[in-house]
């Protein structure tokens, strides 16, 4: 599904701004069916859950109702009227006046609808969008839904983060030429000192296509013909981890054979390669070595709405601190965050929202019987196919980021349970199938050891989250130290392929000290990753190091959390902790290659 974008042929609305907002009960039966009865209003983009003093809002369990009104630009009387929600998180429903026209799950990719039929030039109709918030056996992210003594409903979620819901991701009216490209794929590959630019494009109708490249500056280096082809750009400029450069891929749908353009689309994209040799990852041909973070889309008020000013300040953060990449851990992020990196030239390890396939990680903390995790009463075909979705979508929305070059597709699975290759073997097929451009991983929990793990060797780079120091030897640091290299060491050495640390951290209260090597300390959190850097850098087959987290983040209550996760290197509102400077120190030192001597 392409971006909404303005371009000669299509015109852009954006639909942000206050809603009324109600949730399920407190209004009428259909609550689209008239004027949404509430005085509440609601920001979108925005989760909903923080908006509000009322807990019960905060913590409702169901569906949640936004409503506006939009008018039509009267203009677009010839066009299709189309409109489109970044996200709806989990499970939306749109309305029309009084016409269900859309319905989608999976609360972090986008969908749209054609709504011509329904609508009219110049007038306004009433736009009304349920989203609901359950999150179940066969949702992504998974849950539970109880019920207490009183009656009240309660969502569990095998996850930390908070279940932030609602409209966090922006929504538009765009009006598009019923001809039209609606899908395009660019793949590219050095061949010395120049680019080669494979492309599909898929059009509503069949209809002739031809595809013009323009340089940074707008100059036209290469141009072709046909809905599927390769072109060639001469002295090309890669995109750089560091340096990114984009050109853009005019694309223009004819009305016939040498007939008048009817849709143009410019679709941005970097010339590239990315590659795993043995216990390297290759981008252009060079070793890579990961520095940054794990992130998470969450600030303070807005929850997981997406916010520019957080955007533009998170990545200063990360320039400052020496992180040339991120993971978009645990779900996909807003398209803004990617374009950014795209621009920016920051690596991106794109991960779908399968956060939590993990019974015995619940079974463990909470002492409750442990169920398999794998079976038809708890993750089963049907919370297979809804993954299966989850990557198409993801897939779809961002092949053709030059920052992504990776996929992962899932967060601690119990990959060492029976029933993990089943679940995972058609799913790897599956994202190869649609990509067979990047390398495919999945982070991989504790409890998952190189001798236990069922799916490894399906991957081509192995993701390790890996908590020595404080879940485990909390602390004792050189315990921590030995148990590091050791385990990096037996991965290594069964599958031979590249490692990422991909989470390592420890909670720090800010404010907090002592001399010694006290947990929650700024300085325990400072020793913590120094331990681990001196594990990583013994391990050749270590190619980068993504710290849990960047910033600290809302959790769902537990006695565990403070205020939440306080892992974060920068507090919630993105103060830097000790942790920073040393990380500093580290980071701009390597500024992207392994520490020398090892690789
Ligand atoms: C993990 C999870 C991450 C948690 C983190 C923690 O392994 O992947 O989502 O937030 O541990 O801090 O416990």
């Amino acid at each position: 599904m392409l971006k909404p974008r303005s371009t000669p042929t299509r015109e852009l609305t954006n639909l942000d701004g206050l809603w009324r907002f109600a949730v399920d009960g407190a209004t009428g039966e259909e609550p689209w069916a008239g004027p949404l009865d509430t005085r509440l209003e609601a920001a979108v983009p925005a989760s909903y859950n923080d908006l509000f003093t009322d807990t019960a809002i905060r913590d409702h369990v169901g569906w949640v109702w936004y409503q506006r009104v939009v008018r039509v630009p009267r203009g677009w009387a010839e066009e299709c009227v189309i409109v489109r929600f970044d996200a709806a998180t989990h499970h939306g429903k749109v309305y029309v006046d009084d016409v269900i026209v859309a319905e989608h799950r999976g609360g972090y990719t986008p969908f749209e609808v054609d709504i011509t039929e329904h609508v009219c030039c110049g007038e306004e109709f009433r736009l009304t969008v349920g989203v609901d918030n359950e999150l179940t056996n066969v949702t992504l992210p998974p849950g539970t839904i109880t019920v207490t003594q009183d009656g009240r409903r309660q969502q569990k979620y095998l996850h930390d983060f908070y279940n932030y819901a609602g409209l966090a991701r922006s929504v538009w009216l765009y009006s598009r030429p019923a001809v039209h490209a609606d899908d395009i794929t660019v793949v590219t590959d050095l061949d010395g000192t120049a680019g080669t630019v494979e492309y599909t494009v898929r059009t509503s109708v069949p209809a002739p296509v031809r595809v013009r490249v323009l340089d940074a500056t707008g100059a036209e280096v290469a141009a072709g013909g046909g809905a599927k082809g390769a072109v060639r750009i001469e002295d090309v400029t890669p995109w750089r981890p560091g340096a990114a450069y984009l050109y853009g891929l005019v694309v223009e749908t004819l009305s016939g054979e040498g007939g008048e353009v009817v849709d143009s689309y410019t679709q941005p994209f970097g010339v590239r390669t990315v590659e795993v040799s043995g216990s390297r990852f290759l981008i252009n041909g060079q070793p890579f070595y990961f520095t940054g973070f794990g992130k998470h889309e969450d600030t303070p008020i807005r929850g997981k709405g997406h916010d520019d000013a957080y955007l533009v300040h998170d990545f200063q953060l990360m320039e400052w601190i020496g992180a040339n990449s991120f993971r978009t851990s645990h779900y996909p992020y807003a398209e803004e965050v990617l374009e950014f990196a795209d621009r920016h030239g920051i690596v991106v390890i794109d991960e779908t929202a399968a956060v939590g396939l993990n019974l015995a990680v619940t079974g463990g903390l909470a002492g409750r019987p442990h169920q398999p995790t794998f079976s038809a009463e708890t993750f089963n075909d049907d919370t297979r196919a809804a993954h299966a979705q989850d990557i198409r979508e993801l897939v779809t929305r961002d092949k053709n980021h030059p920052s992504v070059v990776m996929w992962c597709v899932a967060n601690e699975p119990s990959s060492n349970e029976e029933g993990a290759r089943e679940y995972f073997e058609p799913l790897v097929e599956l994202i190869r199938a649609l990509d067979h451009t990047r390398p495919v991983s999945y982070a991989a929990v504790m409890f998952a050891t190189s001798e236990n793990d069922r799916i490894a060797d399906l991957f081509d780079v192995i993701c390790l989250n890996r908590y020595y120091g404080w879940y485990v030897a909390t602390g004792d640091l050189a315990t921590a130290e030995t148990y590091v290299e050791g385990d990096l060491r037996a991965w290594a050495d069964r599958f031979g392929k590249p490692i990422i640390m991909s989470e390592y951290g420890a909670d720090a209260l800010p404010g907090l000290h002592s001399v010694w090597d006290l947990p929650w300390t700024e300085e325990y959190q400072c020793a913590y990753l120094e331990a681990n850097h001196r594990a990583f850098d013994r391990v050749e087959a270590v190619v980068g190091e993504h710290v849990w987290n960047f910033a600290d983040f809302q959790t769902s209550d537990g006695i565990h959390r403070v205020d939440g996760n306080r892992k974060g290197v920068f507090t919630r509102d993105r103060r830097p902790k000790a942790a920073a400077r040393e990380l500093r120190k580290r980071w701009r030192g390597l500024a992207g290659c392994k520490p020398s001597g090892i690789a």
